[in-house]
């Protein structure tokens, strides 16, 4: 990590000292990537089109409200990795800061290049969130395809949209204590890559009661002595004959999931936002209230 302040909207220099926190070899699977994915996409994915409220601006989980969310139990890690890079760079906001982020970290996993622009504001105070209520409003992966689709439509996105968002999970794992799920979807979990399509889609996955009462399907694999594992929601993109096309296809052809992965990742960071020709965000006051009395 650098420890010279930067410019205000120097994005490389936020960039590089983003890279550099990325190896966390006490953590997890030794990257701290995976969380930070987490945190963009939950920070983004309060977004209701029909009300034009919640999005990535804001990082409104600073707060209790949205912060308490039981959907973002486990995202204090990724804020607290984040910190020092914020201390260096006091100028960015949380919201670009963890959008980024989450860009960044796709990246340097192997993934493809995301776009990313930067100008979110954040919340000064709780009062919007409460008003709103911006919280609730995440998938429950103890559901199925219909409830992705109210989730997923109500932020604007489409059959295949949902499938493509959904190979994040090659990142990454489930933690006893912040969802209540277990264990990894892939066995190289900090690599991204079309691998969760591919298993989910092969392999003969078996339901599984963990002693806390949560059901999951799991796979054991023999050679790497892993338990690999399934949410209900991802083995529901299955048994949707309209998911299940996609499930397929991205499995079937990596370069195809990264193109539409790239696409869908980066207009899920702007959802909530609009921007001028020269990409200024021009409605910086959508959820503090401009557009909603
Ligand atoms: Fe997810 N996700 N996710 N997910 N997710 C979890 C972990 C990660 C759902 C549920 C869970 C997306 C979509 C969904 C990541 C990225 C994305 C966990 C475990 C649950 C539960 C949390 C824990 O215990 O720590 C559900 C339901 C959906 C519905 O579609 C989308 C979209 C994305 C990003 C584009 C990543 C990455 C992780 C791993 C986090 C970590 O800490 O390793």
């Amino acid at each position: 990590m650098s420890t010279s302040k930067s410019q205000k909207g120097d994005f490389d220099a936020v960039r590089a000292d983003i890279k550099a926190l990325l190896k966390q070899p006490e953590y997890d699977d030794g990257s701290a990537g995976p969380v930070l994915v987490r945190l963009a996409w939950h920070s983004s994915g309060t977004y209701d089109i029909n009300t034009d409220t919640g999005g990535s601006n804001g990082a409104g989980m600073r707060y209790e409200y949205e912060g308490g969310d039981p959907a973002n139990a486990g995202l204090q890690h990724a804020r607290v990795f984040l910190e020092p890079v914020k201390a260096v760079h006091p100028w960015i906001t949380y919201s670009d800061l963890w959008t980024l982020a989450g860009a960044v970290a796709i990246e340097e996993a192997g993934g493809p290049k995301i776009k990313w622009q930067g100008g979110r504001t954040d919340y000064v105070d709780d009062t919007k969130i409460l008003k709103h209520k911006i919280a609730g409003r995440l998938p429950d992966a103890t559901q199925g395809a219909d409830h992705l689709r109210k989730v997923f439509y109500r932020m604007g996105f489409n059959d295949q949209e949902i499938v493509a968002l959904s190979g994040a999970h090659t990142l990454g794992r489930c933690h006893a204590d912040r969802s209540g799920f277990e264990g990894p979807w892939v066995n190289n979990p900090t690599r991204f890559s079309n691998q969760y399509f591919k298993l989910l889609s092969t392999l003969e996955w078996k339901p599984k009661t963990l002693p806390s009462g949560v059901k999951q399907f799991v796979y054991y694999d023999e050679d790497t002595e892993t338990e690999l594992m399934m949410l209900p929601t991802d083995m529901s993109l299955l048994a949707d004959p309209k998911f299940a096309v996609w499930v397929r296809k991205y499995g079937a052809d990596k370069e195809l999931f990264f193109e539409h992965f790239a696409d869908v990742f980066s207009r899920l960071m702007e959802l909530g936002i609009q921007r001028d020709a020269n990409g200024n965000i021009t409605n910086t006051d959508n959820q503090l209230g401009g557009y909603i009395s």
